[in-house]
């Protein structure tokens, strides 16, 4: 739209080369694993290998520390929930064991926001895959690069952001999640687009 046919092909150029230089990245440190420092411990290595293989679907769908993808006919409540700059309306949920809740985000901000149920841990690893996302032109500050999300990085794997525990929305947008928080805890909806989480996005949730 704003960018010619030619500049845009030369991005696309660009990115390619850029996301194979990753792939061989990616498989070195999947491989040998032993002999990498981890940075933020070993967990955030495996657990970042299958979320990015979006495209293959078998790693999805399942639940995780926070809880499973809910059913909709099972709601009990739904909550409302705006995203601005670093906050969201509510930064103190709780729910109970049990209980699925369906999550109506709406991004009110400027920039593009996330909506993220999980562990500090889960988060931190996620926080890696969007500065990939970033680094390779995916997310931009107020846009998602839905045709470079798209993109085949090999194997039918792309960067698409399709966690079920997950809404990234664009600013004016609105997302849902249908989640069943399973079992008892402390967990946190932080936003993980790079900086966010830092500056304070990031909220308490408590599944009692
Ligand atoms: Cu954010």
């Amino acid at each position: 739209m704003r960018r010619s046919e030619n500049s845009k092909s030369k991005t696309i150029l660009t990115v390619a080369v850029a996301l194979s230089l990753s792939i061989s990245a990616g498989a070195m440190a999947a491989g040998s694993h032993g002999g990498g420092h981890g940075s933020g411990g070993h967990s955030s290595a495996s657990e970042m290998k299958p979320k990015m293989g979006h495209g293959d679907g078998h790693a999805h769908g399942h639940g995780n520390a926070a809880g499973e993808p809910g059913k909709k006919a099972d709601v009990s409540r739904t909550l409302e929930i705006d995203m601005t700059e670093n906050r969201y309306s509510q930064e103190k949920i709780t729910v109970k064991a049990g209980e699925t809740i369906r999550f109506v985000i709406h991004n009110k901000g400027e920039l593009v926001h996330e909506f993220n149920i999980g562990t500090p841990a889960m988060h931190k690893g996620h926080q890696k895959e969007m500065m990939m996302m970033v680094d390779h032109g995916v997310l931009e500050a107020d846009k998602i690069n839905h045709a470079k999300m798209k993109m085949d990085m090999g194997g039918g794997k792309t960067m698409e952001h399709n966690d079920p525990n997950s809404a990234l929305l664009e600013p004016g947008k609105s997302g849902e999640i249908v989640w069943k928080f399973s079992k008892a805890g402390t967990f946190e909806i932080a936003c993980n687009v790079p900086g966010h989480y830092d500056a304070g996005m990031v909220g308490e949730l408590t599944v009692k």
